[in-house]
């Protein structure tokens, strides 16, 4: 027996989910932060990426929530989402992000916005220009170049795909015992900088090299896992935490490109990455929180007329769907959606994006309610996701169609 859709006022009724955006934890959408203080001790303002996925702009991002730094965010469009904004190339001719105004100074380059905000704000733990944490620093650009030498160039030969394996796993292997050298599971004896410096680029390496090489960076290295476990305990980190699936298709644009190597581990991983289930995936391992539904509902109705304008479907059909998935999600009955929904169904599932539109669980639940959803409709997949540009997520696009 399949129960009937509920309808939005019912659905509504069902979450109660808030944030504090503004004082509470650590989200992606707030355009103001002041952790308890007043909106006149705001001496900074960052410019970041709508999608809240740039890892340049995380790293700030992440040391201004760690630091409590009262300030504002204003967002700006990556060239492969978009037009850039007028305004912004005004400030920063180039566009690139991310970028602070200090005081009303302008600073760009995350490394030198990072000195900047500690001569003002003090260092998180040991600072930039710490000895120990300047070498970790080039390990982490060391690291850096051996991901790349791997993910992002085609291998012609079998020997050369090994080659780049073997030169990645080097360079992890002395970041493991880097780590292996502290007490706790940080790179320092407390968390700090350097912590806030590894974050992105290894947040990425975890979920491209799980879908594009079948290698889980996580799962493999014991002090690496140690780090992500310490680092989900933080509320901080888990704000800004992306997901496998939004990483491995925001990647390869940015990237040049990812190549996969084609071997079963590497399709079995990228088979569930993208159809699932998601739950279990190695990039969260901390327990689910209780409001993981109760947010991802609310952060649909909030956005629904968008959400049903931008499908490829039938507006009228997609908003049953839609509803359909929603109710299976809150109350677990399986409901049938209208016939051919699937390929509507299936494109939303594919352009949720972590941590813009919700948390890492949050988007596990909705993306399983609308794949079992689809799958009572039919195995039809959504128009695939571009990988020279995403100008499918174009917020252009999105906010006329807000207003229209
Ligand atoms: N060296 C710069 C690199 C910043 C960077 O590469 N930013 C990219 C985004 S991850 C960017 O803004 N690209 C222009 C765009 O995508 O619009 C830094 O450390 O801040």
């Amino acid at each position: 027996m399949s129960s009937v859709s509920l309808s939005w006022s019912e659905l509504e009724a069902l979450t109660d989910f808030q944030i504090d955006t503004v004082n509470g934890p650590t989200n992606a959408q707030a355009r103001l932060r002041l952790f308890g203080r007043s909106e006149a001790d705001v001496r900074v303002t960052l410019y970041r990426d709508n999608h809240a996925w740039c890892p340049y702009c995380q790293k700030i991002w992440l040391w201004l929530e760690e630091k409590q730094v009262p300030y504002r965010i204003e967002k700006v469009t990556m060239f492969c989402y978009g037009k850039k904004e007028d305004w912004y190339k005004a400030k920063v001719p180039s566009g690139m992000l991310p970028a602070v105004a200090l005081d009303g100074r302008l600073v760009t380059e995350s490394d030198d916005i990072l000195m900047a905000l500690e001569e003002t704000f003090g260092p998180l733990g040991s600072g930039m220009q710490d000895s120990a944490v300047l070498k970790l620093r080039q390990l982490e650009r060391l690291l850096f170049r051996a991901w790349c030498g791997w993910l992002c160039q085609p291998a012609r030969w079998f020997c050369q795909e090994q080659s780049n394996h073997d030169q990645f796993v080097e360079v992890v292997a002395q970041v493991e015992a880097a780590l292996a050298r502290t007490s706790g599971p940080y790179f320092l004896a407390d968390f700090s900088t350097a912590d806030v410096i590894f974050t992105p680029y290894v947040e990425r390496m975890n979920a491209s090299l799980y879908y594009y090489k079948g290698y889980s960076l996580r799962e493999k290295n014991p002090h690496l896992s140690a780090w992500f476990d310490a680092m989900e305990s933080r509320a901080t980190y888990r704000g800004t935490q992306s997901d496998f699936h939004t990483h491995v298709h925001d990647l390869p644009p940015q990237m040049g490109g990812c190549w996969e190597n084609g071997e079963p581990q590497m399709l079995r991983n990228k088979d569930r990455v993208d159809n699932g289930p998601w739950q279990g995936l190695p990039d969260a391992t901390y327990p689910e929180p209780e409001s993981a539904t109760a947010e991802a509902l609310q952060r649909v109705i909030k956005h629904r007329q968008n959400i049903v304008r931008a499908n490829p479907d039938n507006e009228d059909r997609f908003d049953q769907a839609l509803r359909c998935a929603l109710t299976q999600m809150m109350t677990g009955e399986i409901c049938r959606p209208p016939a051919d929904s699937d390929l509507g169904l299936r494109y939303l599932r594919d352009r949720i994006n972590v941590p813009r539109d919700m948390s890492i669980y949050a988007a596990k639940r909705l993306r399983a309610a609308l794949e079992d959803t689809a799958a009572l409709a039919g195995d039809r997949q959504g128009p695939p996701i571009p990988i020279r540009h995403r100008r499918d997520q174009d917020p252009a696009t999105f906010a006329m169609q807000a207003s229209g």
